[in-house]
């Protein structure tokens, strides 16, 4: 250890100056910190040079490390990081200093540099005279600065925090799902859960783990998945014996059971579904709801005494899940068949549901519908006696959808201000501003905004008021704007005195001045109309994307135009994978998206796009999540 006062108190100050100034990357200011404490760890006393018996030093570690951690936040740039540096103290246990530096460095990648000094832009709203503290909170949401149209990847990010809908964590590719995304899977999740009950199917739930020979039972198909696999290996300090795996999916997990309660047809259907969470350890980039490795879905298994029965129920949920898309989520969607590179590879047929992204030019596989066939009964024994005593093996089906579907619908609607909410699935459906003007009576208008709000939650709406006083109406707007709430009303005096509130739509901006009498009414039909719309206005831009190609200069054409395209195929794995292989480098890997079950039709003699043999069907092609 050297001894040097006067060199320590440098240090020391250099530390106490230390600030991440204008134009400095988090890196820089992280590398510069870090300089100054190994050079002052030269100096200082060093936990693991002393006698003291280990437990001490361990303490001071642990309070180097958290006074490290401190000052590094400290000296963050406040205008940007304070939400981020909020959620790591927040944290308990703290994280390391390592791992909120990657935090700091994952929100500075989030930001657009060139719409930084965009982002005094809400604060500005906020009421000038409203103490400091409350500019800050403003300023702390500074809302959405990037445009979907400029960098989508970016937009998607601010808009999911934004709305508050997710929140990053410090294992990369888990996001925190915060209530407002938690409501709309659980609005879904009703509306599924009575799909379900009409259809006679169960509610059950199997545990999260899988033994690694239960796993390995099905080792066709899973061979493929198993760098995905995440294992537990340790309870504590001490190894487990055997290495237990996560779900990923629950087929090897549900099966053995299957086959110990299906004996006779009169056990037949068996339809089983769980809502639960399953675990894939994804390599390629993670983006919240759309990859993430650990997500909630429901996962159905039905196992049925014959063929028909099975293929029927295939296409019964492929609908469920096309009127879930475009009914709930007003995400236009096409059923179709997966392609036998596409489909997952248990299946003897996989259906889908596809949507689009247009400001990616990326088709989106929205949910999935299996039928399995007898390939499990064979590998898992499910069989039964049938009616003349004889056995045969069942017909499985599986199906699922995820949190995929609210990253869809923030992807499809979402706008530069933020969320933009269908009404069927918003957490809040309206939202009532009061807006004061000089010397109005402001606690009659605050009464007003009660009673509407009172009114429409009467009768079944998801209403809500904000009469909170420290800001002012047009920063409220921004706000819940950027939340994604379909319908604003606002009552100012002017309303007041005439018995009428002002509508404001989020998904037009289209304003109304309404009577108050028959408004309930009046509102139910405009969520409608804005529900409608919505779907409509996202079905023309994805129709609008789309092209049909007959030759392969079309198809690279249109594939770097972003388009979602449909051409007629031969139907062949080689050709799909040598599509694959041609569009790697040049636009970005196409392949097939599904064969539309609407099948325009094919003219005879009509020749693959990419092969030039005789086309059996018209399929989507694209780039795709
Ligand atoms: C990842 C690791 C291990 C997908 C995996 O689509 C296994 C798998 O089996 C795996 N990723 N799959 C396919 C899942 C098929 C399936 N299972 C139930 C569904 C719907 C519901």
């Amino acid at each position: 250890m050297k001894k040097n006062s006067a060199r320590v108190y440098e240090l020391k100050e250099e530390l106490r100056a230390c600030r991440q100034r204008k134009g400095m990357t988090v890196d820089d200011y992280y590398n510069k910190l870090k300089t100054i404490w190994e050079d002052l760890a030269t100096y200082q006393h060093k936990p693991n040079s002393c006698l003291c018996g280990g437990s001490n030093c361990e303490d001071v570690k642990t309070s180097r490390d958290e006074e490290r951690l401190h000052q590094f936040l400290l000296g963050l740039d406040a205008s940007i990081y304070t939400n981020v540096k909020n959620e790591i103290l927040d944290m308990d246990p703290l994280p390391s200093l390592e791992q909120a530096y990657s935090m700091v460095a994952q929100e500075e990648e989030n930001r657009v540099s060139s719409n930084q000094e965009l982002s005094g832009e809400l604060a500005v709203y906020a009421i000038s005279s409203v103490e400091e503290e409350s500019v800050e909170t403003a300023d702390t949401n500074l809302g959405v600065t990037v445009k979907k149209d400029e960098d989508f990847g970016q937009w998607y990010s601010q808009v999911c925090r934004c709305g508050e809908m997710m929140a990053y964590y410090d294992i990369s590719g888990c996001y925190i799902l915060r209530p407002n995304a938690m409501k709309i899977w659980n609005i879904m999740r009703t509306y599924f859960d009575a799909v379900l009950e009409k259809a006679e199917v169960d509610e059950n739930y199997f545990p999260l783990f899988v033994s690694a020979s239960v796993l390995e039972k099905e080792k066709d198909h899973v061979q493929g998945f198993a760098p995905e696999v995440a294992w537990v290996t340790k309870a504590g300090k001490s190894d487990l014996n055997v290495p237990i795996a996560i779900r990923p999916t629950s087929e090897t997990v549900i099966y053995p059971y299957f086959s110990k309660w299906i004996k006779s047809h009169r056990d037949l259907p068996l339809k089983l579904n769980q809502w639960n969470n399953v675990v894939r350890w994804e390599f390629s980039k993670p983006t919240p709801f759309i990859r993430s490795r650990e997500f909630l879905w429901q996962e159905g298994h039905t196992a049925h005494a014959t063929e028909e029965e099975a293929d029927k129920e295939v296409l019964e949920v492929l609908d469920h899940y096309r009127h879930l898309y475009e009914e709930y989520l007003a995400v236009p969607v096409v059923k179709g068949m997966k392609s036998e590179n596409e489909k997952f590879a248990g299946a003897r047929y996989t259906t889908s549901v596809e949507a689009f992204i247009p400001e990616t030019g990326r088709g989106i596989q929205g949910a999935t519908s299996h039928c399995l066939g007898t390939k499990f009964a064979k590998m898992f024994d499910i069989k039964f006696t049938n009616k003349e005593g004889k056995n045969e093996l069942v017909w499985q089906n599986s199906w699922a959808y995820s949190t995929r579907t609210i990253g869809v619908m923030i992807m499809t609607h979402g706008d530069d201000k933020g969320l933009v909410n269908p009404p069927k699935v918003a957490p809040i459906q309206v939202i009532v501003i009061p807006v004061p003007f000089k010397d109005a009576d402001t606690k009659e208008i605050s009464k007003a905004c009660c009673a509407v709000k009172d009114a429409l939650r009467e009768a079944g709406l998801r209403a809500k008021e904000d009469l909170s006083d420290n800001y002012s109406p047009k920063w409220k707007y921004s706000h819940w704007e950027m939340k994604g709430v379909p319908l604003r009303i606002e009552i100012g005096p002017r309303d007041l005195a005439k018995n009428q509130v002002r509508t404001v739509r989020r998904d037009n901006g289209v304003k109304a001045d309404v009577p108050r009498v028959g408004l309930v009414e009046y509102v139910m039909e405009l969520l409608g109309k804005i529900q409608q719309n919505m779907f409509d206005v996202a079905k023309q831009k994805r129709d609008d994307a789309c092209v049909v190609v007959k030759t392969w200069d079309e198809f690279v054409e249109a594939l770097g135009q972003k388009k979602l395209i449909l051409a007629p195929w031969c139907d062949e794995e080689e050709v799909e994978m040598d599509v694959k292989r041609r569009t790697k480098d040049e636009v970005g890997a196409a392949k097939t998206l599904c064969s539309p079950f609407d099948q325009p039709e094919i003219p005879e003699g009509t020749l693959c796009f990419a092969s030039g043999k005789l086309a059996k069907k018209w399929t989507y092609w694209g780039k795709s999540y």
